[in-house]
């Protein structure tokens, strides 16, 4: 293939993808010798970035590239109960929720139906491409993001929990429609050595990362600084298994509703995001704790702001932390599926929602990101799903 009729065929490809507003207000602007708060790094444009993302958005123009590589110059960058076999909650008090008195491990029934992926009904048309559609058949979703004390349950299990000194059993977390969705044995190298360089490595970040190596104050906080990794091996241990994709869009949107937001009802509604909603960043503060600046504080204890609750109950869908998913990677969507997760090999993992450090429209229900399955950042966590 020629030189141009390659241009041409990238230029094809992106020009199938959704298109999407993504306003520079949605991150910080680099401090004047390029600071940023921690899990972000300054990008050529002077804005505050999720290092390692790939994002297209709008502009296609200036999207040179849609995987980055070595040459990072020409990359375009800029933009109901309690589940009865959630192990990581036999034992913990029910801490967890706006009253601190629910189980941290509540999981809520989605039930099944079709909808239009990264679609949504707002009157800004950001998300307007109907040509997505996806059915989905029942299943449970976590109503809270995983906590550092569930996380902890996890690490404490058994000598070696999810490091190379006792990963999960080939098949693990698989999903019963799903193929290839259980954990590969090839997968172990990717998890730390053992549960020393594990409990280092939590602690991706000096000031935001939750986890402390002894309880403390951030038990109930989001667990951040996890790959995808040790995500799909705590899930596995925990009953349960990683949503995948399109689950978790359809969660977040509410199914036909299409919200835009996981509590906009009416769907066309976009003026409800505060920080009453949801922890992010408005252009100016991380608004999660009320306080200026981006702190650990602004990683809020999980269902702490319930006006935020998407239609069938979850908390924190939007913002807090991203929340890693099954799917791989790939930058179109299927026409449309049944039940489907993309598990190709690719090189990127999926994740959703948005975090305490981003703006408006990464809390968008359709809004898509991802990174390497070992990427660690404060920005980063899980939500667990489960058979219904
Ligand atoms: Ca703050
Ligand atoms: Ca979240």
């Amino acid at each position: 293939m020629s030189g141009a009729q390659q241009a041409w065929l990238v230029a094809w490809a992106l020009a199938l993808i959704p298109a999407c507003s993504h306003p520079s207000s949605d991150r910080p602007a680099c401090g004047t010798n390029g600071e940023c708060p921690d899990g972000l790094t300054c990008s050529t444009q002077r804005i505050c970035e999720l290092p390692g993302s790939v994002f297209i958005d709008a502009n296609i123009a200036d999207d040179a590239r849609s995987v980055p590589d070595a040459n990072i110059a020409d990359d375009a960058r800029v933009d109901a109960a309690p589940s009865p076999s959630a192990m990581s909650c036999v034992g913990p008090a029910m801490t967890c929720g706006a009253s601190g008195n629910d189980s941290c491990c509540t999981s809520l029934a989605v039930p099944g139906g079709t909808y239009f992926r990264s679609y949504d009904k707002a009157a800004d048309g950001a998300l307007a491409d109907m040509g997505w559609p996806a059915t989905i058949g029942a299943f449970r979703l976590d109503k809270y993001e995983v906590t550092v004390g569930r996380f902890r349950a996890f690490v404490n299990a058994e000598i070696g929990m999810g490091t190379q000194a006792n990963p999960p059993m080939a098949g693990a977390g698989a999903r019963a429609n799903i193929a290839m969705s259980g954990w590969d044995a090839s997968w172990n190298a990717g998890l730390a050595a053992n549960t020393a360089a594990l409990t280092t490595e939590l602690r991706c970040s000096s000031t935001s990362s939750t986890w402390t190596d002894a309880a403390g104050a951030n038990e109930n906080r989001p667990m951040n600084c996890i790959t995808w990794f040790e995500a799909m091996a705590f899930c596995a241990w925990d009953g349960g298994f990683l949503p995948t994709e399109a689950e978790w869009n359809y969660a977040a949107t509410g199914g036909d509703e299409q919200r835009a937001y996981p509590w906009s009802d009416p769907a066309a509604d976009l003026t409800k995001l505060d920080g009453m909603h949801a922890s992010y960043f408005d252009g100016i503060n991380c608004v999660g704790d009320g306080m200026a600046g981006c702190q650990v504080t602004d990683l809020v204890a999980v269902g702490t702001k319930p006006t935020g609750d998407g239609r069938w109950g979850q908390s924190d869908l939007a913002g807090n932390v991203f929340e890693w998913v099954l799917d791989w990677y790939a930058p179109l969507y299927r026409a449309s599926c049944l039940n489907c997760a993309e598990t190709t090999p690719a090189t990127y993992r999926v994740h959703r929602g948005g975090s305490f450090l981003l703006g408006a429209f990464h809390l968008r229900a359709g809004y898509r990101d991802n990174d390497s399955p070992a990427f660690r950042n404060v920005g980063i966590g899980v939500r667990c799903a489960r058979a219904p």
